[in-house]
């Protein structure tokens, strides 16, 4: 007994990239710029279809609104596609705003959390125009002392603001709603875990999803049971994929810990998941602060390639049989068999039989797009978290440089 040959399962994954990976981050100690650097949204997609150059399946882009504002949406919707790839999901941000301080969905304050549905409405329209499937919500909401606000009156509210977006989705869309157990809040966080976010999604309808980022649990849990759990209840919207070491560390994903992503995505096979009908966008949520980002962004859509393929080859009938025989050892070794094996060769066969090179990183340094955009990017304002837009070029200061509180 052994497992199919995986390269039809994996010729058929996609992972969708974060057009925030491609701009200047850093820690909330610095920010360090480097030459190169997308100065708008466009140039973050033209970026973006480099991964996908390379790579072969990492055909979308997710914008980040407003990092991502630009005046004609149809237009980059256009240019993406003349580069080879298309627009993803559209991450709303009401977390960068003085109004937000004590919250946006959740504020006590009526007319802010009028602000905030209203900025979601918006989104909502852009989607119309990017072709977008996904609205992807995180809050930044919550408190940081106790007493600070009513717990329950606050879910109240969230609950109240999220029926309002939901209504205002078209039946081609979905809300997917994401949660974080700290940061920025420290005492409370509105949508501090996935029961939290599926409660929501229940109460909204079938069109409402759990977005599970990697990097929001605390220290020891056990992701690929949340996973599982939410696969069960056909619940799991998408991952926002990354690497922690501490915290939201938004470092690549499968660098700090391999075996993990290796076992969340040997749920998603044992669910039958990785096929695009069931609906699990894989996305990467993150940023590379220190090293080059095309390359890193690179990386990570071969890493999550990687466990793909292993969690592919796991023997599911020899793991079965062994599970119901009450071996225990014996299917540990299953899932270590495949854990163990070095998919290089199998992912690189894949990539030739696509016309693709064999190795991404190597190819895109053999194709000189890094030195070139750094001769071209001269002038204008590299794009950071505060965003720039293509028609309102504006000096940028990072609005918030600390990725890693965010
Ligand atoms: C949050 C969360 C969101 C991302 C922001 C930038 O911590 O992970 O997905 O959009 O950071
Ligand atoms: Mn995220």
């Amino acid at each position: 007994m052994t497992a199919p040959d995986p390269r039809p399962a994996l010729a058929a994954q996609t992972i969708e990239l974060p057009s925030w990976a491609f701009a200047n981050s850093g820690t909330r100690f610095k920010v360090f710029g480097q030459p190169g650097v997308p100065r708008d949204p466009y140039e973050k997609v033209a970026d973006a279809a480099q991964v996908h150059r390379w790579t072969g399946v990492a055909p979308r882009v997710s914008l980040h609104i407003p990092w991502d504002l630009v005046d004609d949406y149809a237009g980059l919707r256009r240019h993406a596609a003349e580069l080879g790839v298309s627009l993803g999901a559209i991450n709303s941000n009401v977390f960068q705003d003085d109004d937000y301080m004590l919250g946006s969905l959740c504020n006590p304050d009526a007319r802010v959390r009028r602000k905030a549905v209203e900025h979601h409405l918006r989104c909502v329209e852009i989607m119309r125009e990017t072709g977008s499937r996904d609205l992807k919500i995180w809050l930044a909401d919550g408190l940081n002392y106790p007493g600070q606000d009513d717990l329950r009156a606050r879910q109240e509210r969230l609950a109240e603001g999220l029926a309002e977006i939901y209504a205002a989705l078209g039946p081609e869309h979905r809300l997917i709603l994401e949660y974080k157990f700290f940061e920025p809040a420290f005492y409370a966080t509105d949508i501090p875990d996935w029961g939290t976010s599926l409660l929501h999604c229940l109460a909204l309808g079938e069109r409402a999803m759990v977005v599970l980022d990697t990097g929001h649990h605390a220290p020891g849990t056990n992701i690929e049971f949340i996973v599982a759990q939410l696969l069960r209840v056909g619940r799991l919207g998408a991952f926002d994929f990354n690497s922690r070491f501490y915290a939201d560390d938004d470092l690549m994903v499968g660098a700090a810990d391999p075996f993990q992503l290796f076992r969340i995505m040997n749920e998603i096979v044992a669910a039958d998941a990785l096929r695009p009908e069931a609906g699990v966008n894989f996305m990467l949520d993150q940023c590379h602060n220190i090293e080059p980002k095309i390359p890193a962004q690179i990386r990570s859509v071969m890493n999550v390639q990687e466990a793909t393929a292993k969690a592919l080859l796991v023997d599911r009938d020899a793991l079965r049989s062994a599970q119901a025989s009450g071996d225990v050892l014996g299917a540990n070794a299953v899932l270590m068999d495949a854990y163990n094996t070095d998919v290089r060769p199998l992912l690189a066969q894949l990539r030739a039989e696509q016309g693709l090179e064999a190795d991404p990183v190597a190819a895109y340094a053999r194709s000189g797009y890094g030195e070139q955009v750094v001769t071209e990017r001269v002038g204008g304002v590299q794009a950071g978290w505060g965003g720039v837009t293509r028609s309102r070029p504006r000096p940028l200061v990072p609005v918030c440089d600390a990725r890693y509180i965010l």
